[in-house]
Parts: C-alpha cells; structure tokens; sequence
C-alpha cells in the first residue's frame, strides 16, 4: 500500500487532508484508481488487474496463472477483465464443462432408444 503523508497546514495548528487524486499529485500508473485517504492516498487495481506494485497494475491473465474455470478439455482465452473459455474441437458444452462429442451422440442416442421403448410400452397391440 502506498503511504505518503501530505497534510496542508491550517492556522492555529491545525491540519487538512490534500485530496492527492483529484490534485493529480499520486504516482498511481495505468490500470489502477487512485484513492484518497486522510492524510495519503493508495493506488487500487481497477477489476481483473493484479498488483505490480504500489503504484502499478497489469491486466490478470488467469489461463496462464492457471486460475480459470475452463474444463480440462477446453482453451482457455485469456482476455481483458476475465476470459473465456471455449470446448476443445471434438468436445461439446459451455468450455466449463466439456462432454466427448461421441459420448453426447450416444447419449442422444440411447434416450432416443428409451422413448422408442417408452411408445412400445404403451401400445398393447
Ligand atoms: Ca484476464
């Protein structure tokens, strides 16, 4: 956290904070927010950035940090503020869950089998 003591002096002793932020006296570089504090400010990243450093932040990249939601077999898609996730050719779902695409046919395929029987079942003759 950046500390930097900036009072202004008052008479009879007394002290005002100085908004360093909106006096555009902080060191806060791209990619964060400068917050007023009394007496300092802080430099806080802006939604899906790290911290660099006190005054620095850079865009998180959570495939390659490995801090994603993507299925084991889906890409990951590193992208500003977050990123996406997208089934792996062969695989089908939403890229937080892949399903086998062959496993999927089946599937159909079998319940397709199940209504079949389902309509036998109910006609006698
Ligand atoms: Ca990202």
């Amino acid at each position: 956290m950046v500390i930097l003591l900036s009072w202004q002096a008052l008479s009879q002793g007394c002290v005002q904070d100085i908004d360093e932020c909106a006096a555009k006296m902080h060191y806060c570089h791209a990619n964060t927010v400068c917050v007023n504090l009394p007496g300092l400010y802080r430099c806080d990243c802006v939604p899906g950035y790290i911290r660099v450093d006190d005054f620095s932040c850079t865009e998180h990249d959570e495939c390659g940090s490995g801090q994603h939601n993507c299925d084991e077999n889906a890409i990951c898609t590193n992208t500003v503020q977050g990123h996406s996730c997208t089934c792996k050719p062969g695989y089908v779902g939403n890229g937080t869950i892949c399903r086998e695409l062959l496993d999927d046919l089946t599937i159909n395929h079998k319940h397709k089998d199940k209504i079949d029987v389902n309509v036998d079942d109910k006609n006698p003759f």
